[in-house]
């Protein structure tokens, strides 16, 4: 198809002598005597019947004769008639072509702005992205050090929601929450920062411990023992290397204790759905995908009930006191062991708590019937007040492994729960501990002062329950974790990571961080809406918290 018609169609040419015939000469010639418009534009007529428009130089011009039909006469369209130029289209090739060419020149051009402008456009969107997450990044950051802050100097104690607000803080260009799983209402999210001595430590719980928690069979407690125990020797229904190494992609058993809770997925029997459960998000609460079965992932029954995994009730960091058995603050590192005591040490123990009268008698006592499972034994047997208990409790300690001779050097005692703080799905894992005896704990606990630490327990439990636990109890704890959510203020950009710091010794250190910002956003939606939307940040906050209030 050629365009030669069509150009030439929409040519016009000046009716004027003086113009050359571009008809009578060589239309492919490129000199420059050839043009076949040299008059000015000011020779040209300006009548309308004449035209406008000047030749284009001939060298421009397609040669008549590659358009069949056409008629290649010299005087066709110039001095003879200069109209037949528009009437008939097979007269000779026209100049119009120039313009034609600037349009398209122009078109082309435009074509080009517009790619350039929506290229600048997504490269625009992109860095103001990047600012945002450059600055949730920071956010994120400054939260750590938050957290560090919050649990340094503690001793001890968990950080409570009161001298540790962590529902929607302002940082610089952005904000941050500390989520926590909600036991209670899993509609509602919570927040706070977890102690991790409220949660079963895996590579410590004895198995009867381990069986107890949700989804666990015997068989999976008895493979995570294996797991961890040194040896290679097999445990009833357990897994050591003789299993792991004829799987496909075969590994040796660790024989070591767990370094992180996610390292569940490596022994055997244990899938993420055992590890998170219905809840992949790992936000604590039911989200729309994990109550609709199999139409989203994950698949769920739809039950309308968060089927929780394991995650969230187990560790792998509580510890207290220090294996040089100088730990400082850390508790246990003062306290006298009644089981290999001297009798005056006991005195010196006892001297600030128990009457001067009772002294001699508790002394006396304790030398005769120990050694003692736990300091709840000591109390019951030793036949104390509560009072004298109550001051004593956190004095003193009843190691059967040193009922002869000197205590341990070492105080580092791993795995111990704090029963002030775990949630009822671990106290129910304890040994001789049902739903009874966890009501009556959470009851006691409920109303129980400062100064109680763990004395109270006592008073809870029957002597034959709060023995059994006494071994495994604390009042106390020292690593701590946090899953922190950070967003920019202009709601672009957030980040979510987990971090476990370890609080024994001041300043706290950061002992795992793990980022969690594929998991997505775990907060109500609106949040980032209302951000995007350029809402300011104490008002979103503000609304966040008014929902909650009226839910
Ligand atoms: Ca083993
Ligand atoms: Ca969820
Ligand atoms: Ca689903
Ligand atoms: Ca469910």
């Amino acid at each position: 198809m050629t365009r030669g018609p069509e150009i030439a169609n929409r040519g016009f040419v000046p009716k004027r002598d003086g113009i050359a015939d571009c008809g009578s000469r060589n239309a492919d010639s490129r000199d420059p005597s050839d043009l076949c418009a040299r008059s000015a534009w000011s020779d040209l007529p300006r009548d309308m019947d004449s035209l406008v428009y000047p030749l284009a130089p001939c060298a421009l011009q397609v040669s008549p004769s590659a358009f069949p039909g056409a008629d290649n006469s010299p005087t066709c369209c110039i001095r003879d008639n200069p109209r037949s130029a528009i009437r008939n289209p097979q007269c000779c090739f026209r100049p119009g072509a120039i313009f034609i060419a600037t349009l398209w020149i122009i078109l082309v051009l435009a074509g080009m702005v517009l790619a350039l402008a929506q290229a600048m456009r997504v490269e625009a969107a992109c860095s103001a992205n990047y600012a945002s997450v450059q600055k949730a990044m920071a956010v994120e950051q400054g939260a750590i050090q938050y957290v560090l802050a919050c649990v340094d100097g503690l001793d001890g104690e968990a950080p409570t929601d009161a001298n540790s607000p962590t529902d929607g803080l302002i940082i610089g260009n952005g904000m941050f929450w500390i989520i926590r799983p909600n036991f209670d209402n899993e509609l509602q999210p919570d927040y706070g920062i977890v102690d991790e001595a409220s949660k079963i430590n895996i590579s410590t719980a004895d198995q009867e411990v381990l069986e107890l928690l949700p989804r666990m069979t015997r068989e999976d407690a008895a493979a995570i023992v294996d797991w961890r125990d040194s040896d290679e020797g097999l445990t009833s229904g357990g897994a050591e290397s003789t299993f792991y190494m004829t799987m496909p992609d075969p590994y040796r058993c660790k024989n070591a204790p767990f370094e992180t809770v996610e390292e569940l997925l490596l022994v055997r029997g244990m899938l993420p759905e055992m590890l998170y459960g219905e809840d992949t998000n790992r936000n604590g609460m039911l989200d729309e995908n994990e109550n609709d079965g199999d139409e989203s992932d994950p698949p769920d029954n739809a039950d309308g009930v968060l089927d929780r995994g394991i995650y969230d009730l187990v560790t792998v960091y509580s510890s207290e006191g220090s294996s040089t058995g100088s730990s400082g603050s850390s508790s246990g590192s003062g306290a006298v062991d009644v089981n290999s005591a001297s009798s005056d040490q006991l005195r010196q123990a006892f001297r600030n708590n128990i009457s001067e009268g009772r002294i001699e008698e508790v002394v006396a006592r304790t030398r005769t019937m120990r050694p003692f499972r736990n300091v709840f034994d000591f109390y019951f047997r030793v036949e104390l007040t509560y009072d004298e208990f109550k001051l004593l409790a956190n004095d003193v300690t009843a190691n059967p492994r040193s009922s002869r001779g000197s205590s341990s050097r070492s105080s580092l005692r791993r795995g111990l729960i704090n029963i002030n703080t775990a949630p009822r799905d671990v106290l129910i894992c304890l040994p001789t501990i049902g739903d009874a005896e966890a009501d009556a704990i959470i009851d006691r606990r409920a109303s129980r002062t400062d100064d109680e630490g763990l004395a109270w327990v006592v008073q809870a439990l029957p002597q034959e329950n709060a023995v059994e636990i006494g071994s495994i109890v604390t009042s106390r704890s020292y690593q701590f974790s946090a899953d922190i959510v950070s967003v920019s203020s202009d709601g672009r950009a957030f980040r979510r990571c987990r971090v476990v710091v370890d609080a024994r010794e001041s300043p706290p250190r950061v002992v795992f961080r793990r980022d969690l910002t594929g998991l997505g956003w775990p907060l109500d939606p609106q949040i980032l809406t209302e951000l995007r939307n350029g809402a300011d940040m104490e008002s979103v906050i503000d609304e966040t918290i008014t929902a909650r209030e009226i839910r």
